[in-house]
């Protein structure tokens, strides 16, 4: 089994990519083989601000190894450090359909109302995005609710390539590691919207470089009704914001929503909110003094990524190699 994921140097870590991907990234580094990619070119496929990318990255790499994720375990780098993701995703970009893409709601959504402007690049951002993983012949990837259209897509490129190329076990179809609590957390300013990095808004989001105060003024402040919560799950049905807020406190303490309601309902936000900020406080904001002293040191994470990433050439070039050559390539 090799485990392949990824996050985006668009902006500060948030509570969703860690209880979506992180969290699982640092159990799974235990018993296989982890590689782990601040995938720097995915962020550009919108306005980077190029010195604010760097540090973006370092950022990305910072929170992977403050949250837990092992170096010495697991492979950590950037995408951009290893040439091999760029001559795969070029090779997928002809293998893809373009109704594939057509289908894609992740580039609808960023794409918004003008999609004659956005980039190429984002229109094809999951074929690189099958690229990075299978340019390592990851069988399993984690990831958040929000990227399973995309790892579908990476299972259809990867078996029309072994169709067409009539090499049926070349690309093994990587499997989605999505269950579990946390895959979908929502922003706390609107409990449809999924929490995302880039959002604008600063109070949408827990950031992991959050300080306990921040984290517990950003928990009072969050969206709610003025409902109690309820006793049963059926009572969460139209409730976005409560229904979030009870995720979030069962994603971080293990606990199931049901154990949460039933320790809860029948309570106002009064009393549910100082308990998820205390809760919150207690598992983020060690992440947060970790990750901000590792921040202070770029060269430490310089040499990370560095040698992360000759660590996954080192894998992925021989399998480049072989694809070139069962394209028809000269090698
Ligand atoms: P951006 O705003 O730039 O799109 P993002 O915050 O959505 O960024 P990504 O870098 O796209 O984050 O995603 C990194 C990982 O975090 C992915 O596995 C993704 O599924 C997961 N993830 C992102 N947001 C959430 C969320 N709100 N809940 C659960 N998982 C999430
Ligand atoms: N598309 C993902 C980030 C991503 C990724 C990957 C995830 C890029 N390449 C490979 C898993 C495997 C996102 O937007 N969250």
């Amino acid at each position: 089994m090799r485990v392949l994921s990824g996050i985006q140097p668009s902006g500060d870590m948030q509570l969703g990519n860690y209880l979506g991907a992180i969290r699982k990234f640092v159990d799974l580094q235990h018993q296989y083989d982890c590689n782990f990619c601040v995938v720097d070119m995915h962020a550009i496929t919108v306005w980077q601000d190029p010195v604010k990318l760097r540090e973006q990255t370092f950022h990305i790499a910072a929170a992977y190894i403050a949250a837990g994720v092992d170096p010495e375990k697991a492979v950590i780098f950037h995408q951009s450090g290893v040439r091999a993701h760029a001559e795969l995703a070029w090779i997928l970009n002809c293998v893809a359909r373009l109704g594939w893409l057509d289908r894609m709601t992740q580039f609808k959504d960023k794409a918004g109302k003008d999609k004659e402007r956005a980039s190429v690049g984002l229109y094809t951002y999951p074929v690189l995005q099958a690229a990075d993983i299978l340019v390592y012949k990851a069988t399993h990837v984690p990831v958040g609710e929000d990227q399973k259209q995309h790892l579908e897509l990476s299972r259809d490129i990867a078996g029309k390539f072994n169709h067409d190329f009539k090499t049926p076990d070349f690309f093994p179809l990587p499997e989605p590691l999505i269950k579990g609590p946390g895959a979908r957390i929502m922003s706390l300013r609107d409990g449809t919207a999924k929490m995302s990095k880039s959002d604008p808004s600063a109070n949408a989001c827990i950031y992991l470089k959050d300080d306990a105060d921040l984290i517990a003024k950003k928990i009072k402040k969050a969206k709610t009704d003025p409902e109690p919560l309820p006793t049963e799950l059926d009572g969460l049905t139209d409730r976005p914001e409560a229904k979030n807020l009870v995720g979030i406190y069962g994603a971080l303490s293990g606990k199931s929503d049901e154990d949460v309601l039933s320790e809860f309902g029948g309570q106002g936000f009064g009393v549910f909110k100082p308990a998820l900020a205390e809760l919150a406080v207690e598992k983020i904001a060690p992440i947060g003094t970790e990750l901000r002293r590792l921040e202070d040191d770029p060269t430490y994470l310089a040499g990370i990524l560095e040698k992360g990433a000759e660590k996954a050439a080192a894998i992925a070039d021989p399998i480049v190699r072989d694809v070139k050559e069962i394209v028809g390539f000269l090698v």
